[in-house]
This record gives C-alpha cells, structure tokens and sequence, in this order.
C-alpha cells in the first residue's frame, strides 16, 4: 500500500476563503505536505483529469465549474494514504457526509464539494504526476 494521495481545495471552497482551514484539518489528521501549489485548470486539463466521467450527464457542468477559478493542489504523505483521506473528507454528497469531515464542514452541493481525494494508490501516482514535477515535492 502507498503512502502517497493527491487532493484538489476546489474552486468553491478556494473562493470561499477556505483554504487555510482545510489544510489545517489536514495536517492535523497526520498528513505531510510533500507538495502544495495555487492553478487554475485549463477546460482541457479539466476534462483529461475527470475523463472518466466524460460521459455523464454532469460532465459539462463539472468541467465549467473545476475551471471557474482556482484550485489548491496538494501531494500528502501518511501511512494508508489513499484511503485515510478519503475518511476525512466524506462522502461525495455532502448531505450523506460524517459530522466533522471536510466535506460536512466545507461542501456546498455534491457538484461543488469543496475537495478532491484520489481513489486509488495507482490513481494517486497519475494525478500527483499530472500536477507536479519531481523538482516540486519534498
Ligand atoms: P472527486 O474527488 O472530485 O473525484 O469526487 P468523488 O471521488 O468523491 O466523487 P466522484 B463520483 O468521482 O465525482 C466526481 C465529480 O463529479 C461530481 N458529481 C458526481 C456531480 O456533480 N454529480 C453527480 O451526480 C456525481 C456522482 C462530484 C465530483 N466533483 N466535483 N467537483
Ligand atoms: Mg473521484
């Protein structure tokens, strides 16, 4: 199991001057910052990164909303990384979201849910390379 998981502060919650609150949830949950950068997503890079969803019929409306401003990426280090931080930030539909996770504190809607945890050890490799050059993790 790696060690390693990739998250986006979405653009609602980068907007809604959430940024220091969630990465302090974060950290003190136990997670290192091995990299950390403020991007804004081109609708190309959007669409690349949720290809998967590409044929849902709230793709558009996620692609326009995940480039509608800017995002904080981050690379984050801790033991069971992937699945750990997924805890933490809830379940997708805020709503359905546990007391105290990101999502229940920080989410507007599930289209606008303030951040984004990869699902995978092999997903976290391809958004963290996606994100961020070798020269940008310590
Ligand atoms: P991400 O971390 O953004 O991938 O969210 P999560 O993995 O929790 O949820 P998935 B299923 O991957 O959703 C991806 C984005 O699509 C949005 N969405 C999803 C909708 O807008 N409507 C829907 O009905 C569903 C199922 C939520 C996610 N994000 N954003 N932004
Ligand atoms: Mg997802």
């Amino acid at each position: 199991m790696s060690r390693t998981t990739f998250t986006m502060i979405k653009p609602d919650a980068v907007s809604a001057g959430h940024v220091g609150a969630i990465l302090e949830k974060i950290t003190t949950a136990g997670f290192d910052i091995k990299g950390l950068k403020m991007t804004q997503l081109s609708k190309r890079e959007a669409e690349s990164f949720y290809a998967i969803h590409s044929e849902r019929p709230f793709f558009g409306e996620l692609v326009q909303f995940m480039t509608s401003g800017p995002i904080v990426a981050a690379v984050l280090e801790k033991e069971n990384a992937v699945a750990d931080f997924r805890a933490l930030i809830g379940s997708t539909n805020p709503e359905e979201a546990a007391e105290g996770t990101i999502r229940k504190m920080f989410a507007e809607s599930v289209g606008r849910n303030a951040v984004h945890g990869s699902d995978s050890d092999e997903n976290a490799a391809i958004e963290c390379s996606f994100h961020f050059s070798a020269r940008e993790l310590y």
